[in-house]
């Protein structure tokens, strides 16, 4: 296959020039294409298949064991102004860091295939989808996007139609991780990665192009590109409401875009737009509307089981790669908090000990496509997308930020979102579990300056009188024994219901500094084995602890200095005062 759009033509020429590939290979995106980079991968020991009659076209993937995670500290936004870039990405000039890249890809790919992706993100044929083409040299790559993106054929037609696309250059290299970079040059729309195999470094599509690149393209456009799930929530009467929520990564996306409501709610339901990122356009009506660009889930395994998230669950057992993961003695996935079966392999491939650390790795995923789960909204491949009812910001607080807080206009919603700070997890390399500040959960996804970005936030209450309206959650809060205080998962519906019926107007709050909390009885807690005084805790604040918490955030806004704009610092003066 080749194509008519020349500047394609050229730049997989330049790289396989460059590279020195055994062959050049443009992917199709077809089932068979699949099956035959499977079978590959079989046969070379990088994928082993799982228990054919309990997980039916289910593989495992092991990624090298220093190559499990995003890597923050080695990826870049280049550009010659480093002022654009913020001091919230590292950056990097733009000749140095093609310098440093190009002597890592030469004669990189020798012996190997080079495999051409062309991807689109977003449904066919939506006004608001992207397309791009990533060159790869690794089989695991071109599979997972297969799952993850609509790729192949159809999108080649609509590079070819459209002219433009986002390049994407991917060698693992050696794996090594002193030669290790993920490079991005949004000026020019591309993207350049070395020597990591793994999610978000690897499939481009992700967190490179449909965050990184798209949340700046998103600035110039007039648009946003979030960490957001996208779902819908189906009253008993019929009515849905669509509510987007950015939480940092592995602090529970997946599991609230998937919910099973309680037994005493069996006639609500929630539907599955997107589990990680949306695109969010004003429509011409004014509306908020948001798609999700992606087309699959790569999602955390550990914890999720047929009480947590049984859609997700039931959603794995066939048709899914598992990275990371570990074995029973038969040959099933297993992993912590499974609550079936016994590892008898890790994810490194060793028998299983206890002493040596879990069976599967703490970000362990799953590579599976949307439609394999039956929560699946027939609305997720509308070219149009879904009007967005209400946006939740949140994170993994054991302390200080209450179950849920609404706040009082737009500009105050901007500010709680910047506000977000979060307990780090397992989906970056790092310690876990220290909070650090997470704007809007695009800490590591915001592809320029932070202090320009909630400008554009801001930007959009001039451009709509009908915004979403924003609230923060925090499903995590703790005891002083490490107890979760809040049941979460299925439960978390009572909180949305509670969400909706405010942007109705149906019931009232309770107005404090920090925005409205709900009053005592407008979430139902029956059923709940919650502590009366545990739920007080829940729905309140402490003054003291905001006041340290508020100037903290303080600081942290003054060092984008001038840049910050006079909005938001308005708004953290406003609250700071409320407090007292
Ligand atoms: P990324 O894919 O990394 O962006 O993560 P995500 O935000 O989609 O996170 P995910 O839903 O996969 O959840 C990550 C972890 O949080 C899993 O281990 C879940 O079991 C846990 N989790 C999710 N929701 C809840 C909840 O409501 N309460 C508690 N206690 N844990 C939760
Ligand atoms: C995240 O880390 O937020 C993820 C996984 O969703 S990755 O694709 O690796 O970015
Ligand atoms: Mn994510």
């Amino acid at each position: 296959m080749t194509t008519k759009n020349q500047e394609l033509t050229a730049w997989v020429s330049d790289v396989a020039k460059h590279t020195q590939p055994q062959k050049v290979v443009w992917c199709d995106g077809s089932e068979e294409e699949y099956q035959q980079i499977v079978d590959l991968m079989l046969n070379d020991g990088s994928l082993s298949s799982l228990n054919s009659d309990t997980h039916p076209d289910c593989y495992l993937h092991l990624s090298d064991p220093q190559d499990v995670a995003r890597v923050e500290h080695l990826t870049f936004i280049c550009s010659d102004d480093p002022a654009t870039v913020g001091d919230n990405n590292n950056w990097m000039p733009v000749a140095d860091a093609k310098e440093k890249m190009n002597d890592l890809y030469q004669d990189c790919m020798k012996g190997r295939t080079m495999y051409v992706i062309p991807y689109c993100m977003g449904p066919i044929d939506s006004p608001y989808s992207r397309c791009g083409v990533e060159i790869t040299d690794s089989p695991y790559v071109v599979i997972n996007m297969k799952l993850m993106t609509r790729m192949g054929t159809k999108a080649l037609s609509r590079i070819e139609a459209e002219g433009s696309f986002v390049k994407g250059l991917h060698s693992i290299g050696e794996l090594d991780p002193d030669r290790r970079f993920i490079m991005h040059f949004p000026e020019e729309l591309s993207i350049m990665s070395y020597g990591s195999g793994y999610g978000g470094n690897a499939l481009l599509g992700k967190k490179c192009h449909a965050l990184r690149i798209a949340s700046w393209q998103a600035r110039k456009e007039g648009w946003l590109a979030e960490h957001m799930l996208i779902l819908g929530l189906e009253s008993p009467e019929g009515e849905t409401h669509y509510i987007a929520a950015a939480f940092p990564s592995a602090c529970g996306k997946t599991n609230l875009a998937m919910l099973i409501p309680p037994e005493k709610y069996k006639d609500w339901k929630v539907w599955t737009l997107g589990d990680d990122i949306a695109w969010l356009h004003k429509d011409t009506t004014g509306l908020m509307r948001a798609i999700n660009p992606e087309a699959g889930y790569f999602g955390v395994v550990p914890g999720t089981n047929a009480k947590t998230n049984r859609n997700a669950y039931d959603m794995i057992q066939q048709n899914t790669i598992f990275t990371n993961v570990g074995t029973t003695a038969d040959n099933q996935p297993w992993w912590e908090d499974k609550k079936v079966g016994q590892p008898e392999t890790d994810w490194k491939g060793n028998d299983y000990d206890a002493n040596a650390g879990p069976a599967a790795h703490p970000n362990s995923r799953f590579t599976v496509s949307a439609t394999e789960n039956k929560a699946y909204s027939s609305l997720a491949e509308a070219a149009e997308g879904v009007p967005i009812t209400a946006i939740v910001f949140g994170g993994r607080r054991r302390e200080l930020a209450p179950l849920v807080y609404q706040a009082k206009s737009w500009e105050h919603g901007v500010m709680i979102g910047a506000g977000v700070a979060s307990e780090t997890t397992a989906a970056a390399t790092g310690q876990v579990g220290i909070v650090r500040r997470d704007p809007m959960a695009m800490k590591p996804f915001c592809g320029y300056n932070f202090a320009d970005y909630w400008a554009h936030w801001l930007s959009f209450a001039e451009r709509t009188g009908t915004l979403p309206k924003i609230f923060h959650v925090n499903w995590f809060r703790q005891d002083d024994d490490g107890k979760f205080l809040w049941p979460g998962f299925g439960e978390n519906l009572r909180v949305l219901q509670w969400i909706i019926k405010r942007c109705k107007g149906e019931v009232g709050a309770n107005e404090t500094a920090i925005g409205y909390l709900p009053c005592d009885d407008d979430i139902d807690i029956e059923g709940l084995d919650i502590d009366p005084a545990v739920w007080q805790s829940l729905i309140t604040i402490d003054d003291q602890q905001w006041r340290q918490e508020m100037d903290e955030f303080g600081e942290y806004l003054e060092s984008y200095g001038d840049r910050l704009p006079d909005k938001l610092r308005e708004q953290h003066q406003q609250v700071r005062a409320a407090l007292g």
